[in-house]
């Protein structure tokens, strides 16, 4: 997994003497380009790819070169060629479309802000996937369902009217990471999106992100012919449905040409479905593929299902879908969350993936930090992702999608470093072969330094060695060793592993997930237990089912084990839980001392946030690390070991901890500090 990465030997640094608040993200290059940059189309997407250059660019002169050739075209229109030619006098982007241009600039620029070497490129670049996806969570009210960075961009009020600049901002954004299509609308869909009134207001967004390269596609609710059509059903073999969706589909396509298509949540935590009419998701997924195709529209059907059965959640959505293979119409892409439970700090890789040769897949990343300490952790993800093409060939999937973690605060995503994974999905989505190393190494120069000083090289490559380490540190101090799902209720901001709550459904208790007993704990999905384990292909299937063999890092994900248990480090189960947790809060620790390194190398404001964050972030490790081992130590009668930090909470306080549910911004963080 770990690749080769180039230290920031190279590194150009640093420091603007000016204050920042984040809202450029990785942009923020200096506006004085003074090169000649030309152009032999003329179009709105050229003409954009030619601004950005002029505004920038303080090279050779650059020549971007629409040009249909053997060799531009094999690799696409969103492709290009980067090359120097007169002996480093000139550069031509070559594409055989505009998109390519486009982002054939933003990879010149990209170039010159984190300090490549001009003189000899010879670069083709063409995406591995031709979608690539954010999903926003945004409800019409401008909450954003999981969102942690104020409201959601999308004014529905003042749209269509009034067009925020934040708009073409946002769309500049994800150009610049290769990212092409947005869902604008939660999954958890209101019918009304399909209204006249929104589609119009539809159109103005899919207005200005079309220069960008960015098609606009839409969430529906299932029950939306029975919502908004005032029909008896919404069977989607029934004939007036079909027509219902037929012409529905057709008034969108007159608002929006290019529109992408539907992302669908059905029959899933109380969505409505096709299952509800006694029809499959395949039949359900199909007869809206239908209304679409004639306009080359798409359906992501999404396979996060799972029903109040007896039936192990992790095995549900593979049990309901893996069967249906086959049976999709070629413009469906089922769209699998890269686990089988949901976006934990760390799942094994969702066994649907690959078990479905004959229909086409799509991965769902989690972007926003719902179970991940939300805007107020630091936690870089993209090692996250790697892991997860560690087991699934990239080639293997149609498309990625990301749950975006965007918003109206200034700096779009809360945490500083929360931008960091935005972008890591948007390079991800173009290349999945990128090491997490590179990406964060690139995102660093971008964003936090960008003048040339050497002094602050042994500083970066700290700040650097902390983003890769933070994914792992969260895992530590929340749930460690394949632990998962012992979040509090609603929220999952904090650790609740003993949530109980009378008739709720038992799969959202976390001890479902945990099973913590005198006997021990962890979720028995060997063949003496779920048998989730058989889910997989052979070879992992058998390591993973065998106790002696499943890799710590999944232990309790497969295995109910003693507390006894002999770990691979010789330690016991109970030892090594408490050694995670206490790794997990002494990293945050030595990230707090990272940081106040670059105090004085980079702009007060972010360093000032982003140090204040971290303090939040060291108290809830501590927190997790607490409320776990009291409350587990309740089950394994053993202590914890002396040379690690003792426990300053009392168990029966932290049980009193209350958050409110509310799901945007960070409720937390003021009723923590309220309580400390
Ligand atoms: O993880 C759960 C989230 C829900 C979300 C759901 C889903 C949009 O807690 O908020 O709903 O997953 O992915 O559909």
């Amino acid at each position: 997994m770990k690749r080769i990465f180039t230290l920031f030997l190279l590194l150009p640094f640093l420091l603007p003497a000016f204050a920042e608040d984040g809202s450029r993200l990785w942009l923020r290059y200096s506006t004085d380009g003074n090169a000649t940059v030309s152009c032999n189309k003329q179009s709105p997407i050229s003409e954009i790819a030619t601004a950005e250059l002029r505004k920038a660019w303080k090279g050779v002169p650059v020549a971007l070169n629409l040009q249909r050739n053997k060799e531009s075209q094999t690799l696409g229109e969103e492709g290009y060629i980067l090359r120097t030619s007169d002996n480093g006098q000139n550069i031509t982007i070559t594409s055989a479309g505009e998109h390519g241009l486009l982002y054939g600039a933003f990879h010149l620029l990209r170039l010159q802000d984190t300090g490549a070497d001009f003189s000899k490129l010879n670069i083709k670049e063409s995406p591995a996937y031709n979608l690539r996806i954010l999903n926003h969570w945004d409800n019409l009210d401008r909450t954003v369902e999981r969102g942690y960075a104020g409201q959601s961009l999308w004014d529905w009020e003042a749209l269509p009217a009034t067009l925020s600049d934040r708009y073409t901002d946002y769309a500049r954004t994800n150009a610049s990471v290769g990212i092409n299509g947005t869902v604008l609308n939660n999954v958890n869909a209101s019918s009304q999106i399909l209204s006249a009134e929104y589609l119009e207001k539809v159109k103005a967004l899919a207005d200005v992100f079309r220069p960008y390269g960015i098609r606009v596609y839409l969430s529906v609710n299932f029950a939306s012919p029975m919502q908004l059509g005032g029909l008896p059903t919404a069977d989607p073999l029934n004939k007036d449905v079909i027509a219902w969706w037929k012409n529905k589909v057709k008034e969108i396509y007159r608002f929006i040409p290019d529109f992408g298509g539907f992302l669908v949540k059905a029959n899933s935590e109380g969505q409505p479905g096709p299952c509800d009419f006694d029809r499959t998701h395949a039949e359900g997924a199909n007869m809206l593929a239908d209304a679409l195709k004639p306009y080359k529209g798409i359906v992501m059907w999404r396979a996060f299902v799972y029903s109040p059965t007896d039936a192990d959640r992790a095995k549900q959505a593979y049990l309901e879908f893996q069967p249906l293979d086959g049976q999709f119409r070629n413009n469906v892409i089922i769209q699998i969350k890269n686990g089988p439970v949901d976006f934990q700090p760390r799942e094994p890789y969702s066994p649907l993936f690959g078990a479905m040769p004959r229909t086409a897949q799509m991965v769902e990343f989690q972007i926003t930090q719902e179970y991940l300490g939300f805007s107020n952790h630091l936690a870089y993800l993209a090692p996250m992702w790697e892991e997860f093409f560690d087991f699934v060939q990239p080639s293997s999937l149609k498309a990625m999608s990301g749950v975006a973690n965007i918003g109206t605060d200034t700096n779009w995503c809360g945490h500083h470093f929360a931008q960091s994974n935005w972008y890591a999905f948007g390079r991800l989505a173009w290349n999945p072969e990128l090491s997490s190393e590179a990406i964060a190494e690139e995102w660093l120069k971008q964003t936090f330094f960008d003048a040339h000083n050497q002094q602050h090289v042994p500083v970066a490559y700290e700040v650097y060695r902390m983003m890769m380490e933070s994914r792992e540190a969260v895992v530590d101090y929340m749930m460690p060793l394949g632990l998962h799902h012992l979040f509090a209720w609603g929220h999952h901001y904090g650790p609740e592993p003993w949530c109980d709550i009378p008739g709720a459904r038992k799969d959202w208790m976390p001890s479902y997930y945990h099973k913590a007993g005198k006997s021990g704990i962890g979720f028995d999905r060997s063949h003496t237990g779920s048998n989730a384990t058989a889910q997989y292909p052979d070879s992992l299937c058998s390591l993973y089912d065998n106790i002696s063999t499943c890799p710590d890092e999944y232990l309790l994900w497969f295995h109910h084990a003693p507390w006894n248990h002999t770990m691979q480090s010789g330690r016991t189960l109970w030892d090594e839980l408490c050694y995670r947790y206490d790794k997990g809060v002494q990293q945050v620790r030595s990230f707090q001392r990272i940081w106040d390194l670059a105090e004085g190398c980079i702009d007060e404001e972010r360093f000032k946030d982003v140090q204040s964050r971290l303090k939040i972030q060291a108290r809830d490790a501590v927190w997790w690390k607490d409320a776990c081992l009291l409350y587990f130590m309740e089950y394994s009668d053993m202590r914890i070991p002396h040379d690690i930090e003792r426990p300053v909470h009392e168990l029966d306080d932290l049980k009193q901890v209350k958050l409110p549910i509310g799901n945007h911004e960070c409720p937390a963080r003021k009723m923590l500090n309220q309580r400390r």
